[in-house]
């Protein structure tokens, strides 16, 4: 080790107590407005962001524009070829503007996608030089900002525009993204697992049916592929990814350095990799099993040993729900409907059944119930996207939708740079000393 190394080592070995001591001994003292636990915790529950985009209740989940899930699923226009989950366009319409649309507002917004929707070659260049073992999620974190000579508000911001017009190019570069991001995250999954055997888009199709298309994926992918959108688009701003891309547009980077750091994000294993984590550790489960089903005694056994190991379960646990979020309860009933007799999804239901009980047992997890990511990679999976590292890709195309119909307001309203305050440990000592 390094002599800078060593004496970093040293260094954080002594402060660590300090902290640990400021969280559990003075959690509850409040330092200006927040309490210590707070500060130190990652700002859990402090009120300091603004949307109206959703509103994340911790009993009955995600409301987007005041809709729960099953009013979104019920009451947005579907496909007029029988699909059964809305489609993509309409919900945009409803994030964006707070209102239900007509099926002439989503044939407009269909059809404003169909003219912004051209990736430039450039960008597909980008994604063929890198390393063919490059993370799916760099590569497109990588084409996002790499179409950032695209932006619209730069040429506006170059060219003087009032504070007041910051939205209107705004607008144009989150619409030109999320016409463009299925084309690029279709292309990443082509290009890295199915040896750039890329299939070219279709105007004619909703962008969810595009996109099953643009995957090789027949029906009933495109619902799932609307529905896995819709699902992932926005859980209020305090999460990694939508705080992130907050933050970022706050200093007027444009949408697309904002995109692509949200989905830089996305991508840590608490957060929006946690999909595929799901998967990985399942079939984990699957290979000791041998295959068969595990009774819930074995189940049970297998959670212990991977909590005693000093990991968490992935798809459990939320840092603002206290129950099952919603959006799994959406996906199980798609899975029921579809996919009942999966073993997979089999795994899945035991699961659900003896994961809650253990984190209570186990007694640290303030929240024991699934959340967003405990089966959609096995509905991934079932649809033969095998390549468990590409979930987090279809996880962003989501979020995108959500974290740009933010970005948009966010201009719109002129919300100003972001800027907490920092304290020193030491400052923290002396307040808990009452100096
Ligand atoms: N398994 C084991 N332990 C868990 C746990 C789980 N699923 N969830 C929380 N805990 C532990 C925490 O690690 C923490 O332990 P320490 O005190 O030792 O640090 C303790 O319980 C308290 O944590 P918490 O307050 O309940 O939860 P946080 O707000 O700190 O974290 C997380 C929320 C989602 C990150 C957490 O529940 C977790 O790690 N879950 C597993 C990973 C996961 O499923 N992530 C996806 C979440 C949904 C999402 O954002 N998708 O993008």
């Amino acid at each position: 080790m390094s002599d800078l190394k060593s004496k970093l080592k040293e260094k954080i070995e002594a402060w660590r107590p300090r902290t640990v001591k400021l969280l559990k001994e003075y959690g509850d003292v409040k330092i200006g407005e927040v309490t210590m636990a707070q500060a130190i915790g990652g700002m859990r529950g402090v009120k300091c962001l603004v949307t109206d985009i959703s509103y994340l209740d911790p009993l009955e989940g995600i409301r987007f524009r005041g809709f729960t899930i099953p009013e979104v699923l019920e009451k947005l226009p579907k496909p007029k070829d029988g699909g059964e989950v809305p489609l993509v366009e309409g919900f945009v319409y409803l994030l964006l503007t707070g209102d239900l649309p007509t099926d002439a507002d989503v044939d407009a917004i269909a059809s404003e996608f169909n003219d912004r929707k051209e990736v430039p070659k450039y960008v597909f260049d980008v994604i063929n030089a890198m390393p063919g073992d490059t993370h799916p999620m760099v590569m497109l974190s990588a084409a996002i900002v790499a179409m950032q000579r695209e932006s619209e508000f730069v040429k506006a911001y170059n060219a003087g525009m009032s504070k007041m017009d910051y939205w209107e190019p705004t607008y144009e570069d989150a619409m030109n993204l999320l016409a463009r991001l299925p084309e690029i995250g279709a292309y990443i999954y082509r290009h890295k697992y199915k040896n750039d055997d890329i299939i070219a888009s279709n105007p004619s199709l909703d962008m969810g049916a595009n996109f099953a298309h643009m995957m090789g994926i027949d029906k009933p992918y495109d619902d799932m592929s609307r529905l896995y959108f819709i699902l992932h688009s926005d859980h209020e701003s305090g999460n990694v990814s939508a705080h992130t891309g907050h933050l970022v547009s706050s200093a007027l980077s444009d949408p697309y350095y904002a995109t692509s750091a949200m989905v830089n994000g996305l991508a840590g294993p608490l957060h929006g990799l946690a999909n595929q984590e799901v998967l990985r550790w399942i079939q984990g489960v699957m290979d000791q099993m041998g295959g068969k089903i595990p009774t819930e005694e074995e189940m049970k056994k297998f959670v212990w040993d991977t909590l005693n190991s000093g990991q968490v379960i992935p798809g459990y646990g939320h840092a603002v729900l206290r129950k099952t979020d919603p959006r799994y309860t959406a996906q199980r009933e798609f899975c029921l409907k579809h996919l009942s007799d999966d073993l997979i999804f089999k795994y899945v239901d035991v699961l659900y059944k003896v994961v809650p009980d253990i984190l209570v047992e186990q007694g640290k997890a303030k929240n024991p119930w699934p959340n967003v990511d405990a089966q959609s990679g096995v509905i991934q999976w079932f649809y033969g996207l095998k390549e468990y590292d590409y979930y987090t890709v279809l996880f962003s195309i989501g979020r995108a939708i959500g974290v740009l119909s933010n970005i948009i307001w966010d201009r719109a309203l002129g919300y100003p740079i972001e800027r907490p305050k920092s304290l020193t440990t030491e400052m923290l000592e002396d307040i808990v000393a009452g100096k």
